[in-house]
């Protein structure tokens, strides 16, 4: 059983979701408990204490199934079990039932766009051939041109190369094709077969069974596909005709899966849904769909007082419960990307923005700031493993040390994922700084030697680091009335200076600007980024006050 916080009501519990802190956990990353050079279960069990005291109050885990890992965890192989790396099926109950105690709740990652093709149906698909019952579980076409030798339309996969792979048939011939929007070795599941939806239903059921407060549905706009599977024409890509991005009929599935997870409240379906379309996102946090999506609008946002604004505002109309996301392990982490001369993201561009020089020193200044402004917002806010150490990411990892499919199927020209997912400095000064027991296998990735001022230990040792930001903002979050539930105001500021209440209570001030700020004069701060200096908020500084109207003094 969840052991609630001691405030809180039976409804609060049921909707924790909308103003909690949750912590993604890269499982591979986090903590290696068995010295394999890899994060498992049991690693994560000894540092729950860690992530307590960090004062989060869920964790989303990525992929811990068994798979054969040819993209990290996504490519699954079967949806009820742990992979060995990871531990088994009884570390994860354990798990659960700990970070429960702790007052932790637990979400899982649910890929429902894909399998892996190690999948028992995908193996059966390949044996069984054209024309199957296990075909049409997949997406299984002849191939166009004589012989059947060319792809069956033009769609490219996400990670680079044709969206098509063609398979050899058990009688040695070369055979049909197969759809697969990412690697090779992630066939998409056909959503038009009812098997599918039976059994993703059932894949919900199961772990919800075993304690998940919450389920995290990867690629979430892309399940459905128009089964024509007509060619893509360059630049009439967009909205609902898209043959495989957002259809209409992806809202059914959600609309069946919210009525499993509603059959306990206080369950949460959060979707990773990138659209750049406000108006097409709302739909999926329509009444009886998603809780929430991610918001790439903020994450991919520049450092840019307007531009956030702007994305702050616009995720606000939604009108549906807010979250705030910085970073994730898809993308570059925050110390590197706000130390560079453009400060936005997006996964297109990754290739370009690793060839920027970057400022470390800078981009944690505004990572500080940003942290602040984050947790300020009304609504829930997301910690990606690392962030909270001021980790940056790893532009040098040897090409052959370099693991993400991204990174291959693009001959290179996409450095992938790697960088921000290098396994977690904990203590010591030598790598693999507390990541594994001593005399382990090396860490999975290579952590920088500069890491070691960058430890779980060093940090908690000084009043000046990264953690103990975090660790303050989230324990004022917690106990502050003010962001438990209160809309934001926007107040007025200078310009490049974002200025909001939280009720009547509170004030974030975030100065991103070049030029330091006054703050009102009698209020009181309640933490700040980075120093005052003569009573003035710097650059790329953020403060939290406590307003003059609470205490009634006059502004
Ligand atoms: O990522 C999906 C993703 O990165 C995007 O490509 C998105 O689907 C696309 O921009 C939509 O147009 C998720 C996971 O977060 C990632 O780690 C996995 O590699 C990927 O799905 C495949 O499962």
């Amino acid at each position: 059983m969840l052991k609630p916080a001691s405030s809180e009501s039976s409804t609060q519990a049921d909707s924790w979701w909308r103003t909690a802190a949750i912590y993604q956990l890269y499982v591979r990353s986090f903590a290696d408990g068995d010295g394999d050079g890899i994060g498992d279960l049991a690693g994560v069990r000894a540092r729950l204490p860690y992530l307590a005291e960090l004062g989060v109050d869920a964790i989303w885990f990525n992929p811990w199934y068994p798979s054969p890992m040819s993209d990290a965890g996504y490519d699954i192989s079967d949806y009820r079990g742990v992979d060995p790396l990871f531990g088994t099926l009884s570390d994860a109950d354990a798990l659960i039932s700990e970070a429960h105690a702790h007052g932790i709740r637990i979400i899982i990652d649910v890929v429902p766009n894909h399998s892996s093709d190690k999948h028992p149906w995908f193996v059966q698909a390949l044996a069984d051939g054209p024309g199957s019952a296990a075909r049409d579980r997949f997406w299984f076409r002849p191939g166009r041109g004589p012989g059947g030798d060319q792809a069956p339309n033009n769609w490219q996969s996400i990670f680079g190369g044709p969206a098509w792979t063609r398979v050899t048939e058990p009688d040695g011939s070369p055979g049909e094709w197969y759809l697969h929007l990412f690697a090779p070795e992630q066939p998409d599941f056909n959503w038009d077969c009812p098997a599918v939806r039976t059994e993703f239903e059932d894949v919900l059921r199961f772990w919800f069974d075993r304690g998940a407060d919450g389920i995290r549905i990867d690629s979430a706009a892309l399940l459905t596909k128009d089964p024509a599977l007509p060619d893509i024409v360059p630049g009439e890509q967009q909205g609902p005709v898209h043959p495989y991005t957002d259809r209409d009929d992806v809202h059914d599935i959600y609309r069946s899966w919210r009525a499993i997870a509603d059959e306990k409240p206080g369950r949460v379906l959060i979707g990773e849904v990138w659209l750049p379309d406000a108006g097409r996102l709302a739909r999926y946090v329509a009444a009886d769909e998603l809780h929430t999506v991610f918001n790439f609008p903020y994450l991919g946002c520049a450092w840019d007082a307007a531009a956030l604004r702007r994305v702050i505002e616009e995720t606000l109309a939604l009108n549906a419960p807010a979250t705030w996301v910085l970073s994730n392990h898809d993308v570059d982490r925050i110390v590197t990307r706000y130390g560079r001369a453009d400060t936005a993201f997006d996964l297109q561009r990754r290739r370009y923005f690793h060839s920027f020089p970057t400022d470390l020193r800078l981009g944690t200044r505004r990572a500080r700031a940003a942290a602040l402004l984050t947790m300020a917002l009304p609504g829930s806010a997301y910690i990606y493993q690392g962030e909270e150490l001021g980790l940056w990411e790893v532009q040098d990892i040897p090409d052959e040390l370099r693991q993400d499919p991204i990174w291959r199927r693009t001959n290179g020209a996409d450095p992938g994922r790697d960088g921000c997912r290098v396994p977690l400095p904990w203590s010591g000064t030598e790598p693999p700084f507390g990541f594994s027991p001593a005399s382990s296998s090396e860490p999975w990735l290579p952590q920088p030697k500069e890491w070691r001022d960058l430890t779980v230990a060093a940090e908690a040792a000084s009043g000046e680091s990264m953690l103990r930001l975090y660790r303050d903002a989230l324990r004022i979050r917690r106990s502050e009335p003010a962001f438990a539930n209160t809309p934001m105001t926007w107040g007025p500021a200078p310009e490049g200076v974002l200025a909001f209440d939280r009720g009547t209570a509170v004030r974030c001030v975030a100065n991103l600007s070049s030029d330091a700020v006054p703050l009102p004069a009698d209020a009181t701060v309640l933490i700040t980024s980075g120093p005052l200096s003569s009573g003035l908020l710097p650059p790329d500084t953020t403060a939290w006050l406590r307003h003059p109207l609470a205490t009634g003094a006059a502004d």
